[in-house]
C-alpha cells in the first residue's frame, strides 16, 4: 500500500504569520504550522506537501499539479478566496477531496470576506479555529481517503 499524499497550499501573505496581527491570526509562524501539519500527518500515516505562494498563477499551477500528484488537497487561498474565479475554476477541475481552511472566522469579519469563490468548489470548509483547522482538515481527509480504499 502506498502512502497517500495530501497537498497543503497557502496563499498570499501567509508567510507573514507570527510577525503581525496576532489577535487575528495567532502568534505561530508558517514554519510552525508546517511542523504541526507534518506531525499530524505522520500520526495519521499520510504524507504532506506543504507550500505557500504570494502568486495567484503559481497557486493555480500547484492546484493543477494536485490533480495527478495528490490524493487530497487542503487550501487556504487567503485573499484570493474572495477574488479569484480562476483559482475556483482550478479547484473545480479536481476529482480529489478538497477542504478549504481559514485561520480566522471570515464570517465574523468585514463583509467582503464573507464570500469565498473557492468555497463553491471545495467539499468542506473550516474557519475560525486557527492552526487547529489544518489539523482537523488532515484528520477528515485521512478518514475520507481510508473510506475510499
Ligand atoms: O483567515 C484566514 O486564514 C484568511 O484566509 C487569511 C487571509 C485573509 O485575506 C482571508 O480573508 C482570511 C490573509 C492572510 C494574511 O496573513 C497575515 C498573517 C500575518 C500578518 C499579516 C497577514
Amino acid at each position: 500500500m502506498t502512502t497517500s499524499l495530501i497537498m497543503v497550499l497557502n496563499g498570499p501573505n501567509l508567510n507573514l504569520l507570527g510577525t503581525r496581527e496576532p489577535a487575528v491570526y495567532g502568534t505561530g509562524t508558517l514554519d510552525e504550522l508546517e511542523t504541526l501539519c507534518a506531525e499530524t500527518a505522520e500520526g495519521l500515516g499520510v504524507a504532506i506537501d506543504f507550500r505557500q505562494s504570494n502568486l495567484e498563477g503559481e497557486l493555480i499551477t500547484w492546484v493543477q499539479e494536485a490533480r495527478t500528484n495528490a490524493a487530497a488537497l487542503i487550501i487556504n487561498p487567503a485573499g484570493y478566496s474572495h477574488t479569484s474565479i480562476a483559482l475556483m475554476d482550478a479547484v473545480s477541475a479536481l476529482d480529489i477531496p478538497v477542504i478549504e481552511v481559514h485561520l480566522s472566522n471570515i464570517h465574523k469579519r468585514e463583509s467582503f470576506r464573507h464570500l469565498s469563490y473557492v468555497s463553491l468548489a471545495a467539499d468542506g470548509v473550516i474557519c475560525g479555529l486557527g492552526f487547529a483547522g489544518y489539523r482537523l482538515a488532515l484528520i477528515a481527509l485521512s478518514d475520507i481517503l481510508e473510506e475510499d480504499q
